[in-house]
């Protein structure tokens, strides 16, 4: 069974060119229902552990860089199968490669800079979720 909760940032460059309005737009329209919601900045330090995954890969500097460089819009997702119909939703990591009307297709600057994140799975939402958000912020009977 899979779980109702996905977790997503949007990231800076795309808070910055003035596309928070938009995106959270698409996400609502598709469904989705925000139960938490924070602006805010990452350190680099958060931005290392949050992207602990990938350390090894060779994007990893660039990509704590650009995280850090400006605010975020870190949200929680509610919605039946919520983390593979937002990872329909965003596209793929590559803006050239994302379907038309996705996300990161509509937003996106290049891969490195490609809008937004979107957990790839049940058990890495619960991580993510607890990362930027104590339980008591997120309002889980939010049902629009
Ligand atoms: P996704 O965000 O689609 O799950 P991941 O988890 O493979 O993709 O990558 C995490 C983030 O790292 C991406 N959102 C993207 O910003 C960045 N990234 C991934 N691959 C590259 C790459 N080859 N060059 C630069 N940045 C990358």
């Amino acid at each position: 069974m899979t779980g109702d909760i996905t977790f997503s940032m949007i990231k800076p460059g795309a808070v910055g060119n003035g596309f928070i309005g938009p995106i959270l737009d698409k996400i609502t329209s598709a469904g989705f229902t925000i139960v938490a919601l924070r602006m805010t900045q990452m350190t680099r330090s958060e931005a290392e552990a949050f992207y602990y995954v990938h350390k090894e890969r060779p994007f990893f500097t660039e990509l704590v860089e650009f995280m850090v460089g400006g605010p975020i819009v870190a949200v929680v997702l509610k919605k039946e199968n919520a983390v593979e119909d937002f990872r329909t939703l965003i596209g793929a990591t590559n803006p050239e490669e994302a379907a038309e009307g996705t996300i990161r297709k509509m937003y996106a600057e290049s891969l490195g800079h490609n809008a937004i994140h979107g957990s790839d799975s049940d058990d890495n939402a619960k991580r993510e979720v607890s990362f930027h958000f104590s339980t008591r912020k997120i309002f889980y009977n939010c049902s629009k």
